[in-house]
């Protein structure tokens, strides 16, 4: 619980659930004095075993990774609670085996498959991304997974599909954070069509060469790299292809902040957050901020998507 206290809540939460967090917190208390909070403690990985070989990212090197520990310990994942720390210390409560998704809605080719599975469908392959919370912090991580395009392709989408809809799970007796309806569970996500096939958009299933630890989204996330991390839906149950834009879970929960869009964007600020610097997680406290950059670095890949658009109306 001390870790709570270390960064103003104030600075780091958007106020709605700033007001809410005060009874989860005492909720939680109850929860934890109930138990032994002690078992929980390390990264914890799940149904798959481990993963087959892969291809390594081409661009190790051009930037310093964030650490292991930083990556699964600093964490945003409310389905186990509000704080950084909460994801690290309850994820494992979370059971993955046996673990499958399913691809519908407008498609000629609906499918339901294991992870295992499916990353024995489509080869698996390193990326090393940003991702950049709207927050104002930063991460670079080493991911693996399988481009959504070669998903999307297997199920055939229909003429009518034009966005994608992502689904994650809602089990509060394993996600704790979730008997607090501070968002509407499950967290729900988006992507235009366009975006989804992109072939830098992927589901990741792992990180560091191994399998994914279920704080970040075991056994399977998306990651879309050029967008907000609140984007990068964790433990996916469904992808369904749809004709509307989909209304994601933080829509719902404050459409003035955040957008369907929500493409990083250092000239375009959050209402209570200026987007034009972000802080690498790992470096000093005292180290200068670093300028974001449009699209979080990715706009010679991404730019033409949003062509005549403009983004400070679509954020
Ligand atoms: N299901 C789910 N997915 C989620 C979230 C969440 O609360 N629930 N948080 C998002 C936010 S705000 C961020 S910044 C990233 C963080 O990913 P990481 O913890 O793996 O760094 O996950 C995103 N995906
Ligand atoms: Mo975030």
């Amino acid at each position: 619980m001390t870790n709570m206290k270390k960064i103003p809540a104030s600075d780091i939460t958007p106020e709605h659930i700033y007001n809410d967090r005060r009874n989860f917190i005492k909720n939680l208390g109850l929860i934890l004095s109930s138990s032994a909070l002690s078992t929980f403690a390390n990264t914890s990985f799940g149904a798959l075993n481990s993963l087959p070989s892969f291809a390594q990212a081409k661009n190790h090197g051009n930037e310093k990774l964030t650490s292991l520990k930083d990556i699964t310990s600093y964490n945003n994942y409310y389905e186990f609670g509000t704080s950084k720390s909460d994801p690290h210390d309850h994820a494992d409560l979370l059971k993955i085996d046996p673990w499958s998704i399913s691809i519908e809605g407008s498609v000629a080719k609906p499918l339901k498959l294991d992870v295992d599975e499916l990353i024995k469908l489509i080869p698996i392959e390193e990326r090393i991304y940003r991702l950049r919370c709207v927050e104002g912090w930063s991460m670079v991580i080493p991911w693996v997974g399988i481009p959504l395009h070669s998903l999307l392709k297997k199920v055939s989408p229909t003429g009518n599909a034009k966005y994608v809809e992502f689904v994650s799970l809602k089990r509060p007796s394993e996600m704790i954070g979730q008997k607090d309806d501070m968002l509407d569970w499950p967290y729900t996500e988006g992507l235009r069509l366009d975006e989804a096939m992109h072939p830098l958009t992927i589901l990741a299933v792992g990180l560091y060469g191994k399998v994914l630890p279920k704080q970040n989204g075991a056994p399977i996330r998306l990651v879309v790299p050029w967008k907000y991390g609140f984007k990068s839906i964790k433990a996916i149950t469904k992808i369904r292809l749809v004709e509307k834009m989909p209304v994601s879970t933080w829509m719902k929960a404050n459409s003035k902040e955040y957008g369907f869009f929500a493409n990083v964007n250092p000239e375009v600020d959050h209402p209570r957050w200026s987007q034009a610097t972000e802080r690498r997680i790992g470096e000093s406290l005292l180290a200068p901020r670093l300028k974001t950059e449009m699209f979080n670095g990715y706009q010679k890949e991404v730019a033409h998507l949003y062509q005549g658009m403009d983004l400070s109306r679509y954020f």
